[in-house]
C-alpha cells in the first residue's frame, strides 16, 4: 500500500511466542482493526524480538505463520493495512544498530521490563533482552509513525523511542516523527481464569488460565465454567473488590460490546454464578468461533499467506529504505550509489 500524505501512520506489532489469547484482542488487535480504517497502518509480527528468548527454529517459522494469520482472522485486512514480518525487512536491526549508538546504558537498564524478564529468566540473559528497546524504537521510526496502539506495559519503551527520536533530530536535523502511544481505554486488560490478580498471558503454564484463540467450543466453554469467582453472588464490576466477576464481565463486553451497566441490570434478578458463567461461556463461543475457523481456513493456504507477507514486505521495505538512507547520509556513511 502506498503512503497516503493525510493519514496519519500507526504501527504495532505482536510477538510470535505463544497462541494468542481473548486478552491480545481485548487489549490489541480490535483496536488495530478499528483503528486501520482511519489510519494509514503498518502491522508487523516482531519474529527478532522473540529471539531474545530460545526458541525451537520450527516453532518460530510456524508460530510467525500462524500470527499473521490471526492478524487476518482478527479482522486485519490485507488490503487496507500492511502486513508483515519484522525480519523480512533488514532495515530495522540496520536502523536498530545507529540508535544503539544514541542509547545510554542506563535507559536500557531502567527498563521494568528487561528487569522482569532477566529476574524470571535467570538463565538468558542476553544482551538482546537488554537492547530490545531499540530494536522495537526502530520497528516505529523507520515509518515515522505518529501513533503506536500497545497496552500499558509497553509505554515505557515508547518513551525511549520518543527520546530516541528527538535525540537524533537535535543532534543531525529533523528526521524522525517523535511517536505517542495509544493506550485503549479501561476494559482493556484481561485477566487469569484462576488467578484475576494477574493478567491473562500466553505463556501461563496452566492451560486452563487462558482463552486461546485456537480452543474449540467445549473448552471455551469448562475453562469459563472453572473460572475462579469471588465469595458473593451478585453481578456487579468491581474490579479490586470482586476481580473474578468483573473479569468475566470484561469478556462479555468484549464478545457482545455490552457496556459494564448493561451487563449489571440484564443480570440484576439473576443469584448465584451459574447461569452468568454460562452465558459468557456461550458469548465467547459465538464470538472466537468465526475467528477461530477464518484462521484455518488462511492457515490452510499458506501460498496465499506468504504472498500477502511478501506484498507486506515489499511495501514496508519501500518505505524503510528512504529512512534508512536519510538517517545513514545524516551519520556519515558512504553512498557509493552517488556519483
Ligand atoms: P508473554 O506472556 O509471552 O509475556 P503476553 O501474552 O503478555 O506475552 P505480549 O506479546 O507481550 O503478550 O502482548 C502483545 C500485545 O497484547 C500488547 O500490546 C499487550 O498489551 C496486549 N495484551 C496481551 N495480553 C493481554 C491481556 N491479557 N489483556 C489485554 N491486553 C493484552
Ligand atoms: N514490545 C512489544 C512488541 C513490539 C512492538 C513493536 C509494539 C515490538 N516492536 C513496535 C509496537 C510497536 C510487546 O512486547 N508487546
Amino acid at each position: 500500500m502506498e503512503s497516503v500524505p493525510q493519514r496519519k501512520t500507526i504501527l504495532s506489532g505482536m510477538q510470535p511466542s505463544g497462541e494468542l489469547t481473548i486478552g491480545h484482542i481485548a487489549g490489541a488487535l480490535r483496536n488495530w482493526v478499528r483503528l486501520q480504517t482511519e489510519f494509514d497502518s503498518l502491522f508487523c509480527v516482531v519474529d527478532q524480538h522473540a529471539i531474545t528468548a530460545r526458541q525451537v527454529p520450527a516453532d518460530l517459522r510456524r508460530r510467525t505463520l500462524d500470527l499473521a494469520a490471526m492478524y487476518i482472522a482478527a479482522g486485519v485486512e490485507p488490503e487496507k493495512s500492511v502486513i508483515f514480518i519484522q525480519s523480512t525487512v533488514p532495515e530495522h536491526s540496520q536502523l536498530a544498530w545507529v540508535l544503539t549508538c544514541l542509547t545510554g546504558m542506563g535507559e536500557c537498564s531502567r527498563m521494568t521490563q528487561f528487569k522482569d524478564k532477566s529476574e524470571r529468566h535467570s538463565d538468558n540473559i542476553n544482551v538482546g533482552l537488554f537492547t530490545y528497546p531499540i530494536l522495537m524504537a526502530a520497528d516505529i521510526l523507520l515509518y515515522n509513525a505518529d501513533l503506536v496502539p500497545v497496552g500499558e506495559d509497553q509505554k515505557q519503551h515508547l518513551e525511549l523511542a520518543r527520546n530516541l527520536a528527538e535525540r537524533f533530530n537535535h543532534h543531525y536535523s529533523p528526521t524522525f516523527t517523535v511517536p505517542d502511544p495509544f493506550i485503549p481505554e479501561v476494559g482493556g486488560r484481561i485477566m487469569s481464569l484462576q488467578e484475576p490478580e494477574r493478567k491473562m498471558s500466553k505463556s501461563d503454564p496452566n492451560r486452563n488460565a487462558s482463552i486461546f484463540l485456537t480452543d474449540t467450543d467445549d473448552q471455551i466453554r469448562t475453562k469459563i465454567r472453572r473460572a475462579v469467582t469471588d465469595s458473593g453472588s451478585e453481578i456487579r464490576y468491581d474490579e479490586t473488590g470482586r476481580p473474578g466477576i468483573s473479569n468475566l464481565m470484561s469478556l462479555l463486553n468484549v464478545a457482545t460490546g455490552q457496556s459494564f451497566a448493561e451487563i449489571e441490570s440484564s443480570f440484576a434478578n439473576v443469584t448465584g454464578y451459574a447461569s452468568f458463567k454460562e452465558a459468557v461461556g456461550e458469548a465467547l463461543v459465538s464470538y472466537i468461533a468465526p475467528i477461530r475457523d477464518r484462521f484455518l481456513e488462511i492457515r490452510a493456504d499458506e501460498e496465499r499467506l506468504r504472498s500477502i507477507l511478501r506484498d507486506g514486505a515489499e511495501a514496508a521495505r519501500g518505505r524503510a529504505r528512504k529512512t534508512l538512507r536519510k538517517v545513514y547520509k545524516k551519520t556519515g556513511f558512504v553512498d557509493l550509489t552517488e556519483k
